[in-house]
């Protein structure tokens, strides 16, 4: 069935993330053609939530193809992974050069690259966008990330960023990068993600078990938390929820199983960390901790054998030890994001990529999980300075940590007091002391390598002597026993 081509964009993946989006698009004036599997969600679709708008339908690929104008763009909302190739290979055979595939679905970055290299061949330009925000934000207004084939931006770009959140009259929709850059720049978002979540859970369990606040007090926290610094998404959710009783009248959230689960993207993102070499620690927490929620059942066996400190009614001063948390927690956010955005320059590097940090901080400010007044202040740093080293460098925030170190060593220290994890607090206070430390025990564990497996070290420029020469591979007899041989390359 063919028909006229009136649709300024097709969407394809009817589940609720498409649907809210198609509403979205038609809101903001342009036309959108539906299309799905199974093809009885189109009549429902059509018949309910997208009735009386701008939205048409279509039964097949080859009629979603006929539908759209030229150059065609459709967009793919569905189940990353084969899903995903098996539309790609459907619509090729309706499309031109110079047509346009976006993904929108929650693809790893490396697919994205392979797909952009495979469409590029035929002509075809293919875009991977993140798009988060969750249902509503979808609906409303998502932070759309998307990156691929640069062609594409100028007729993507006014649908994208209309539709786009916005703040401060700009919206959170920008261009990322070449290749899987844009689906790369969202699995990082929800690493960040995974952070954020680890870090609130850590201020509830302290609050809960340290200080004795009842769920209601921990909920007034957060509501004044949500006032400050940390004004964000997700310290807003955290003090709904904690106010949310059941019939019974208690707290609903004190009755569910403490057992993370995970789809995969925080740790892609902590083993694209450990792949390029770069101190991602906070993410990296982060999925580990949900790793070790989930074993509950040995955990229950563990708690019934290994014993901790007893922690004793709170007596001290409530209002210091909260004000404390905010700063430990604002503290360990900024060094999280400081990773993230390290990580993202070292891909950048690795990749060939180029990405504009002020502009990923605009995207992340609005309409996503972990949109923040904070992303705000991370925006103007990179707009002060594009080519700011680290976020820790920046005036703003170096101000910022430096005010809340001495809260933040003392949290750290009353969960270990205490014997409440707070693995996230924990790695980005180690992490602060790491990164400003001249001098790291690097040197023995150099002298450690080279004992044990002749792997060379490097001397000191302050040391270098005829028998230490600089920069080069040194290896020392240490026992008197065994060769000299060294292995031949340094890969410190
Ligand atoms: P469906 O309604 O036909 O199941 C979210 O699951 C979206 O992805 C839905 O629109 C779903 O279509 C689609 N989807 C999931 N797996 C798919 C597959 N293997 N092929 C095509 N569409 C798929």
């Amino acid at each position: 069935m063919s028909g006229q081509a009136v649709a300024d964009i097709g969407l394809i993946g009817l589940a609720v993330m498409g649907q809210n989006l198609i509403l979205n698009m038609a809101d903001h004036g342009f036309t959108v053609c539906a299309y799905n599997r199974t093809t009885s969600k189109v009549d429902a679709f059509l018949d309910n939530e997208a009735k009386g708008k701008a939205i048409v339908g279509a039964h097949s690929i080859e009629e979603l193809c006929s539908k759209l104008k030229r150059p065609r763009r459709v967009m793919l909302l569905v189940k990353a992974g084969a899903a995903v190739d098996s539309f790609i290979e459907q619509l090729l055979p309706f499309l031109e050069k110079g047509d346009i595939i976006i993904d929108g679905g929650n693809s790893h970055y490396p697919d994205t690259n392979r797909r952009c290299d495979y469409l590029a061949e035929k002509g075809i330009l293919f875009v991977g966008s993140g798009v988060s925000g969750g249902e509503e934000g979808a609906r409303t207004g998502p932070s759309l990330m998307p990156g691929g084939a640069k062609d594409a931006w100028p007729h993507l770009k006014d649908i994208f960023q209309s539709c786009a959140a916005q703040t401060d009259g700009e919206p959170c929709c920008d261009w990322v990068g070449d290749q899987g850059a844009g689906h790369y720049v969202k699995m990082v978002h929800n690493g960040i993600e995974y952070g954020d979540m680890q870090l609130i859970c850590e201020a509830y369990d302290m609050l809960k078990r340290g200080v004795g606040l009842t769920n209601q007090e921990i909920a007034d926290v957060f509501e004044k938390w949500n006032n400050g610094v940390l004004d964000s998404f997700l310290i807003e959710i955290t003090r709904d929820i904690l106010k949310f009783t059941d019939d019974d009248g208690t707290p609903l959230v004190e009755k569910i199983m403490d057992t993370a689960g995970q789809k995969g993207t925080g740790k892609w993102t902590a083993i694209n960390a450990l792949d390029l070499g770069m101190p991602v620690t906070l993410i990296g927490e982060a999925v580990f901790s949900r790793c070790l929620s989930s074993i509950r059942e040995e955990r229950g066996r563990a708690s019934e054998r290994l014993a901790g400190p007893v922690i004793d009614k709170f007596s001290g001063d409530k209002a210091k030890i909260i004000d404390q948390m905010e700063q430990a927690l604002y503290a360990s956010k900024i060094i999280s994001y400081a990773q993230g955005f390290m990580l993202m320059r070292e891909a950048a590097k690795a990749y060939g990529w180029t990405l504009n940090n002020a502009g990923i901080a605009l995207m992340w400010r609005g309409g996503c999980i972990i949109r923040s007044a904070f992303l705000g202040d991370i925006t103007n740093a990179y707009k002060k300075n594009a080519d700011l080293e680290n976020l820790l460098f920046d005036d703003f925030f170096h101000a910022a940590i430096e005010k809340a170190q001495p809260s933040w060593r003392q949290v750290v220290a009353q969960g270990a007091l205490w014997g409440i994890p707070t693995p996230a607090f924990s790695t980005a206070l180690s992490f602060f002391d790491g990164y400003r430390a001249k001098r790291l025990p690097a040197n023995l564990l150099q002298a450690q390598r080279d004992y044990f497996g002749a792997h060379t070290f490097r001397i000191l420029p302050e040391f270098a002597s005829e028998k230490y020469p600089i920069d080069t591979d040194i290896h020392v007899n240490w026992t008197g026993r065994g060769g000299n041989v060294s292995a031949s390359t340094y890969d410190a």
